[in-house]
């Protein structure tokens, strides 16, 4: 089996692919695309992927796109050290928790992460280059133009933190009924993995301090932090404190 992933360091969506590769010990090639070069919106790449996004993962010829779709496609293509329940209720309800991840902290991370990490990036940019990047998005270009160049308007940053925070809480209830330490209890599955570069992206823009008051969260993230997988995925180059040197003081004003 030959895996050739194409994404980026620095992704969410590609953090949680190489996290089940890693754990699962499966070799593969990996292909960086730089976002904010626009690599995901080359015609080649788009034939790959016609959303313009990461990850996509090419398995022997066969091509699989979205982050979660991917994950679940790992475990039942290499089912060693299965992330998946065998139990179908138990499955449905790992199922639902990647379902309200993408909906919830997934989508929200983007307005931090733009406001803090990418704006500077796109201020240098002419207007007429911006709405001309933003417009070849396929999936994302209403929000590149909502955000403008000015950034995301502070009501936005504070319901997006709001549905982050919901989260924390919904993890913690998770954590608390199943007995944990993981969100289903003794075993770690793919809505672990799912959430974790959320929470990764969080703490690396200087706000990990809205989940400290739930020490079953905060114990969560200590133990997949320790998790052989952690280290092989993240990288030097994979946060984006280490490329932005703006985002260290800004992040912790914000915090
Ligand atoms: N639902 C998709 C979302 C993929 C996605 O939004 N990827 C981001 C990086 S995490 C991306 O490629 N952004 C580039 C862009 O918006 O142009 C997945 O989970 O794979």
């Amino acid at each position: 089996m030959a895996f050739k992933l194409y994404n980026a360091p620095q992704s969410t969506c590609s953090q949680r692919v190489r996290f089940v590769l890693n754990a699962k010990r499966l070799p593969f090639e990996e292909v960086k695309l730089r976002l904010l070069e626009g690599d995901q919106l080359k015609p080649d790449y788009l034939k790959l992927n016609p959303n313009g996004v990461v990850p996509t993962l090419d398995h022997d010829g066969a091509i699989v796109i979205d982050s979660t779709v991917i994950i679940e496609y790992l475990d039942e293509v290499a089912p060693d050290k299965s992330f998946t329940p065998s139990d179908p209720v138990a499955r449905a309800a790992m199922r639902a928790q990647m379902r309200f991840i993408d909906e919830m902290p997934a989508a929200s991370v983007r307005v931090p992460t733009f406001n803090l990490a990418f704006l500077p990036r796109f201020q240098k940019m002419s207007r007429d280059e911006f709405v001309a990047f933003a417009e070849s998005k396929p999936l994302r270009k209403e929000m590149m133009l909502t955000m403008g160049q000015s950034g995301f308007p502070q009501a936005e940053m504070k319901s997006a933190l709001d549905r982050l925070r919901r989260t924390y809480e919904r993890m913690d209830m998770w954590i608390a009924e199943s007995g944990g330490p993981w969100l289903m209890g003794k075993d770690l599955t793919l809505a672990d993995i799912a959430v974790m570069p959320a929470l990764v992206r969080m703490e690396d823009l200087g706000m990990a301090s809205q989940w400290q008051d739930l020490p079953r969260v905060a114990a969560w993230y200590d133990a997949i932090k320790a998790h052989p997988a952690y280290r092989t995925t993240y990288y030097l180059g994979s946060l984006l404190s280490e490329q932005f040197p703006h985002l260290r003081e800004k992040a912790s004003a914000v915090a």
